[in-house]
């Protein structure tokens, strides 16, 4: 398969919401987008790299660099591109950069569903014709805002509800919420906002009965995220430190968790996030899918994965309405009563890029096309 052509381009969209964690909020995107050209079809994919290296180490700055100069070259010269899996290899001598090359793997995995007129879903190796649904709810202005926005998501049909969290928005939050629904699937997510003097205070949300508590430590750790799961019943769920297949067993080994997040960009794509998904489904350890204030077109990749056997807890994929007064695709995602995603079975992603939106956003934009590639 050889690639003719591939365009990067950055669009603006503010959010609907303002999204706030324990690093920062979030009231618009700049959000770069890839599209590939090979043999008449075009196909897109979405860096979910954020506007400063908060969440991770990578920005949309960062992508657009080393997507320009190192990854597209690569990608345009290979000889030997034959799927998506052959991605991680051709981009190999490029360390790091995950959320940068996710986005051009996952280009090159809908650019191959749909040469091969089968859906996303299906050539992922996907087995669940709908998925299960949860909602990330921002840290709040207020206890009365968040309850709010809590009843209205509940009433939307969502089955799961995590609250970001953080010192001094936790207990009083948990306690709150459970008085209201105390049976509800409830969890939290703290982006690495505690430390290890704040064990004792974790060890007392026992009490509140979470599903799971998301990366309470440090972003790059397992070590001490073990001690803390030895020392508290409630489930640990590690996102930021799972880079890859081998942090997965590393973690599963240590006793660092008990739950996967799994998120194509931070783990570099499709490839690892299924080579994560396997390596937890043999060890008996369930995954669900994470998300990063995606627009559609990182949206319907994220049901394609989540539409993976193991992936039997409710993500963090949810309605585009939550999201973007308009989305950049159609149709846009909806959510069910019964809080699920139907996953498309049309070839490719299952939905169509709104190209007239999109050149609206646009803020810049570059074409690279095949040329000689310069290495040491
Ligand atoms: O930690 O899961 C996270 C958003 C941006 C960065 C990190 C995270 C999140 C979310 C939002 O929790 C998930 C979503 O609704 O897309
Ligand atoms: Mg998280």
């Amino acid at each position: 398969m050889k690639i003719d052509a591939i365009h990067l381009r950055e669009i603006a969209m503010p959010l609907a919401f303002p999204f706030e964690t324990s690093f920062g909020v979030t009231t618009g995107r700049r959000i770069l987008l890839i599209e590939i050209e090979s043999e008449g079809l075009t196909a897109w994919g979405e860096c979910v790299a954020g506007e400063h290296p908060y969440f991770s180490d990578e920005s949309i700055d960062t992508a657009w660099i080393t997507t320009e100069a190192e990854l597209a070259p690569r990608l345009l010269n290979a000889t030997d591109l034959e799927s998506g899996g052959s991605c991680p290899h051709i981009f190999k001598q490029v360390r790091g950069h995950r959320m940068a090359k996710a986005a051009l793997e996952n280009a090159v995995w809908d650019l191959v569903a749909q040469q091969e007129d089968v859906s996303l879903s299906q050539l992922l190796g996907g087995t669940r014709k709908t998925i299960p649904c949860g909602v990330s709810i921002g840290i709040q202005p207020s206890l009365n805002a968040l309850l709010e926005t809590i009843a209205k998501e509940l009433a939307a049909g969502y089955q799961r509800i995590k609250l970001k969290c953080k010192r001094g928005w936790d207990v009083e939050i948990f306690e709150a919420v459970r008085a209201r629904w105390p049976e509800i699937l409830l969890s939290c997510d703290a982006n690495s906002a505690y430390r290890m003097r704040d064990f004792d205070h974790i060890a007392s949300w026992d009490q509140f009965n979470l599903l799971m508590i998301e990366q309470p430590l440090w972003y790059d750790d397992f070590y001490f995220h073990s001690m803390l799961q030895k020392r508290i019943e409630t489930s640990i769920c590690l996102d930021e430190s799972i880079r890859n297949r081998r942090d997965a067993l590393a973690a599963i080994d240590m006793e660092s968790c008990r739950i996967i997040n799994i998120k194509n960009g931070r783990v570099g794509g499709f490839s690892e996030a299924i080579a994560v998904h396997n390596a937890a489904m043999e060890r008996g350890m369930p995954v669900w899918c994470g998300g990063m204030l995606e627009t559609g077109i990182g949206r319907a990749h994220n049901i394609a994965l989540s539409s993976l056997p193991n992936f039997s807890l409710p993500g963090d994929v949810s309605a585009s309405s939550r999201y973007w007064v308009d989305d950049i695709i159609e149709p846009e995602v909806t959510v069910s009563a019964a809080g699920e995603i139907t996953v498309p079975t049309s070839a490719g992603s299952g939905y169509a890029v709104r190209r007239d939106r999109i050149e609206r956003l646009t803020v810049r934009q570059q074409t690279l096309r095949a040329k000689a590639l310069v290495t040491a």
